[in-house]
């Protein structure tokens, strides 16, 4: 590569294909392409802690730092940094496998925020993940507790979703934890970041689902692993699901891998798959890059051949689970009796899952006075407190905490979720955690809601918040207002989660999120399509 004037080792081309070298290097590939290969983000694992210290000591700043290095390759190390909203500051994304906690790895988070005071605050993301907002200094505190926020940002493998109830539910076929911390370690290297799965052409979604509930969301990951009992031997393994993804272009739901794995071949087929993905991926046009376009190109067989070849061995064909009921996609808020004897989880609802250094406290306290002191993130940016004794359930129920974080919320704070949004979001074209909440608190204070609608909010049609996944869905979007531009929203109905999953599609477009347009077209929604009657208005005084 040296003629061409690349930096071989410096470069993140070394661990690609020929081929894919020549598609990195190609004049028509992209410009993040070309910052990758002029440097790789995997020396930004080592140079992070160092330029910290430099800005600490104020020998340097960030302003003179390299623009590609702030903007771009810090991503590798988990660091955002937020330019548009709030320049020289950085949100740090970790990975949370499976979305569990321990107290003392809760303790430490809220620890990191606590000195941003108003500023700092913590994110349950929607991939049952942690980002904090305003924090540095923490990448050794999360290593030695085991945690990271490496490879959690730009072109690598996102947070492994799970299932929030793994080990305790009583109808999972199988516990997803062993798996997500055994790939995550794979991908990552424990960790301390993997050099030859970090320079992929796109970013990749994986969700391990563990039952019919498909509570990681299968459908909309670029690989969704679901579990089955394969009828004819009885062994529990996965159904893989390919492709599944949203993006500003195209937003589609998975298709058949046409694959079934044993447990153990898990991680060996996804450390193959990502080498294909890597390898044979495009890098020429970002918004064709996903593993979708892939799969498409190659076709499900030759794609599941070319994992084949990598692992050496010939996978089983997907099996069909014989179920002949309908499976109602459970919620996991609330008071529920685990698989074990005398145990309970309690699922409590954080509102648009926005923490701040005392909730982790409090969290860290609570997880250890009632439960055995860990916690699991759901992807709906909820908590799920496990292994409750039946005689602890009263007090925790009167914890503060859970006034705060209601187990028994009403039912559209229940069902809210919501990206970042224009508070820190440089993509945002609107707000949507603050202004989601206060939708639902006046729509819960004017209307009766017979079930759970769960709405989505979503800042820009990158659809961070999921939009197409929700009952009802929102996403930033232009609109008018007496012929002048304002903040807007499209609005999606009819996304289904669970055993038969459907995205909810665009109903309307170019709302203004002004409270006198968007609350009324709201409540009307919800009477005419969820049975939400208006409450009775209070009897007046005689
Ligand atoms: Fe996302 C980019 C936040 C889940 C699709 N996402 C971003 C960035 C990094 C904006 C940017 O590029 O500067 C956002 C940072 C916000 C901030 O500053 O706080 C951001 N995404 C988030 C989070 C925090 C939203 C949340 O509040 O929960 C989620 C973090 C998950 C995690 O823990 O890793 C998050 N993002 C998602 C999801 C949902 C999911 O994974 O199920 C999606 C849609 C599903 C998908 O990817 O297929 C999603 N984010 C995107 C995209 C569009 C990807 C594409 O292929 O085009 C972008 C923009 C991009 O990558 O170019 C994006
Ligand atoms: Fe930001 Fe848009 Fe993602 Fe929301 S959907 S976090 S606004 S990129």
């Amino acid at each position: 590569m040296a003629e061409l004037g690349i930096d071989f080792e410096r470069s993140g081309l070394k661990y690609l294909s020929n081929d894919a070298r020549l598609r990195a290097l190609d004049r028509k590939s992209t410009k993040f392409e070309k910052t990758k290969n002029e440097k790789c983000g995997s020396h930004m694992w080592n140079d992070v802690s160092e330029l910290a210290a430099l800005i600490r000591e104020g020998k340097t700043s960030w302003q003179d730092l390299d623009l590609d290095d702030v903007d771009v390759r810090l991503k590798w190390a988990g660091l955002f940094h937020r330019r548009k909203r709030t320049p020289g500051r950085f949100m740090m994304r970790l990975k949370v496998p499976n979305g569990e906690l321990t107290s003392e790895q809760l303790r430490f988070l809220g620890d990191c925020i606590a000195p941003y005071g108003e500023d700092g605050c913590a994110d349950i993301t929607t991939r049952a993940n942690i980002q904090l907002e305003d924090a540095d200094r923490i990448i050794e505190g999360l290593r030695q507790r085991g945690l990271t926020s490496f490879m959690s940002g730009m072109d690598n493998v996102r947070n492994i979703t799970g299932s929030p109830i793994a080990g305790i539910d009583p109808h999972e076929l199988v516990d997803t934890r062993p798996l997500c911390h055994a790939l995550n370690d794979a991908i990552t290297s424990q960790g301390a970041g993997n050099a030859a799965l970090t320079n992929l052409p796109r970013k990749i979604n994986i969700g391990i689902s563990s039952s019919r509930d498909d509570f990681a969301h299968c459908h909309i990951n670029d690989v969704g692993l679901k579990a089955v009992r394969d009828p004819e031997s009885g062994e529990v393994g996965f159904n893989v699901e390919l492709g599944g993804y949203f993006s500003i272009k195209r937003n589609v739901m998975s298709i058949s891998g046409d694959t079934f794995l044993t447990q153990d071949q898990v991680v060996p087929y996804c450390l193959a798959l990502l080498e294909v993905f890597r390898d044979h991926g495009a890098r020429d046009d970002r918004q064709k890059a996903r593993l979708m376009w892939l799969v498409e190109a190659m076709g499900v067989d030759a794609f599941r051949a070319a994992i084949e070849q990598r692992m050496g061995q010939t996978l089983r064909r997907e099996v069909h689970a014989a179920y002949d009921d309908v499976w109602e996609r459970r919620d996991v808020l609330g008071i529920h009796p685990q698989a074990q004897e005398g145990l309970f989880w309690a699922g409590a609802c954080v509102p648009a899952g926005r923490m701040l250094a005392s909730d982790f406290h409090a969290l860290a306290d609570a997880a250890d006075a009632y439960g055995d002191g860990s916690v699991r993130f759901t992807v709906e940016e909820n908590v799920i407190l496990p292994n409750v004794p039946q005689e602890r359930l009263a007090a925790l129920q009167a914890d503060p905490l859970f006034q705060r974080f209601p187990v028994h919320g009403g039912n559209l704070l229940r069902g809210l979720v919501s990206c970042t949004g224009a508070q820190f979001c440089p993509l945002a074209l609107v707000e949507t955690k603050n202004r989601a909440l206060e939708v639902v608190r006046k729509l819960e204070a004017e209307l009766d809601v017979p079930r759970m609608v769960r709405m989505h909010w979503t800042g820009c049609p990158n659809s961070c918040g999921q939009a197409q996944v929700g009952d009802i869905g929102l996403m930033g979007a232009p609109a008018k207002l007496d012929g002048k531009a304002v903040e807007g929203v499209k609005i999606f109905l009819g996304g289904k989660i669970g055993e038969n999953p459907e995205l909810a599609k665009e109903f309307e477009r170019g709302i203004p999120v002004d409270e006198s347009i968007l609350l009324p077209r709201l409540r009307d929604l919800l009477i005419s399509e969820f049975g939400a009657t208006p409450k009775a208005a209070p009897a007046s005084a005689a």
